[in-house]
């Protein structure tokens, strides 16, 4: 029997902070107040938010040049669903959780979904791989998976996808991410537009195969590994090969696969518009794709990102629902520490956008008087509402302290001895 934190210890720990709690709270209550917001409307929203964790996150990532595993990693899916059931269990805020096959593959599919239920996790979207050879694969994607030139290639990275979709299915999944390293490296070495024909064709037989409720989210990135012109660079591709496809392709916004100082909110507003906004992958920034913990860079592009999602669900009600991904490498920090801050901190925007008003905005907007439309943002992204974010876990049986209670818990250590390292452990990757 594997060690889970027993909820008696998380009650324990709660009831020490508690009393500081309420009382922050209703501070914060009565600076909402005068603002006409009801804080209890607002942790209400906190709790029914959620946001999905990536299986390959709760492993050390590494970077190409070098990966230091830490102590007590999950060695299988069923670890890492272990894993991730503990970072649900103390922040209430992730019951979702994303595969990447092969690495999270099982013939056991009926298990593994039973693995889940008990720690009240479902399956997100699943994630197909066709960057790296796996072990005993026929063909080679050294030189591209979906847009490969040999059509056997392509065959295979196709065939793989619904494969994934297969696996999905029995996991209760309803969607597949579909991102490629295909590119070229060099100016002549690929026909530009002959690759993105390609990609579209083998695309069209993966589409073909989602079950009815299912949608594929095409996840665009502007370089690595092709250094020169990759395939899928940029929202525009992914839009036009979306909408090409049909209303089951969407596109999926990656925060950190777009260049430095790139407005990634626009491209939300744009992509929303026109309904093809399918989901994220939430990260930041600083340089490229760095993978590093949401908010930890940039929190105000977050929340920008969040004000747009905003305005579109006021516009669409509840037919604007995308996929909320966390998609994280961690190289120095415990990776579950990483993922329930990011969560928190993805969290936290969606709260501070829908602490905009709107109406005042509007109004700023109408007169054209930029200081105070900008103002109207500031107030609400300044608004510290931990104390909402820390009572909405506290209310949903979650710890008000997530970091500090894993830490008291010593989570870590007691897998060190459940988990010895082992030949050949499972992958964590970076996409
Ligand atoms: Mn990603």
């Amino acid at each position: 029997m594997s060690y889970r934190i027993d909820p008696q210890f998380i009650a324990e720990q709660n009831a020490r902070a508690h009393q500081q709690l309420q009382s922050d709270y209703e501070a914060l209550a009565g600076v909402l107040s005068r603002r006409g917001c009801d804080i209890e409307a607002l942790t209400g929203q906190a709790q029914a938010f959620a946001v999905a964790l990536p299986s390959w996150g709760v492993g050390t990532g590494g970077t190409r040049f070098a990966r230091f595993p830490g102590q007590g990693e999950p060695r299988n899916v069923f670890d890492k669903i272990d894993d991730c059931g503990t970072i649900h269990q103390l922040t209430r805020v992730t019951p979702g959780v994303s595969l990447h096959f092969p690495w999270d593959r099982t013939t056991d599919a009926r298990a593994l979904r039973e693995a889940a239920t008990q720690h009240g996790l479902h399956f997100d979207a699943v994630n197909s791989n066709t960057f790296q050879d796996a072990a005993g694969q026929a063909h080679s994607y050294k030189f591209g998976s979906l847009t490969a030139l040999d059509p056997e290639v392509r065959a295979q990275a196709v065939a793989h996808n619904i494969d994934c979709i297969e696996l999905g299915h029995a996991l209760g999944s309803k969607g597949l991410t579909v991102w490629i390293g295909d590119g070229a490296n060099f100016p002549g070495q690929s026909n530009l537009r002959g690759a993105l024909e390609r990609y579209l064709e083998s695309m069209r037989a993966i589409y073909a195969a989602l079950p009815a409720d299912w949608l594929v989210y095409i996840e665009h990135k502007l370089f690595e590994p092709a250094f020169y012109a990759t395939t899928i660079a940029d929202w525009g591709t992914s839009f036009a090969c979306a909408t090409e496809l049909g209303p089951k392709a969407k596109c999926l916004v990656d925060l950190g696969h777009h260049a430095p100082n790139t407005n990634i909110e626009m491209i939300v507003a744009r992509l929303a518009q026109f309904g093809k906004l399918g989901g994220f992958h939430f990260n930041d920034s600083k340089y490229g794709d760095d993978d590093l913990d949401s908010g930890s860079i940039n929190p105000f592009q977050l929340f920008l990102v969040f004000n747009e999602l905003r305005d579109a669900a006021q516009r669409d009600g509840q037919a604007f629902r995308p996929a909320y991904m966390l998609d994280q490498s961690h190289n120095v920090t415990d990776p579950i520490e990483s993922l329930m801050t990011s969560a928190v901190e993805v969290q936290r925007a969606y709260l501070q956008a829908a602490l905009v008003d709107t109406q005042a905005l509007s109004h700023h907007q109408k007169n054209n008087d930029a200081l105070m439309a900008a103002q109207t943002l500031k107030q609400a992204f300044r608004t510290d509402v931990s104390a909402i974010l820390a009572m909405a876990r506290y209310r949903s049986g979650g710890a008000i302290d997530p970091v500090a209670l894993y830490r008291a818990s010593a989570y870590r250590d007691h897998k060190r001895e459940e988990r010895p390292v082992v030949a050949g452990r499972s992958s964590s990757g970076i996409v």
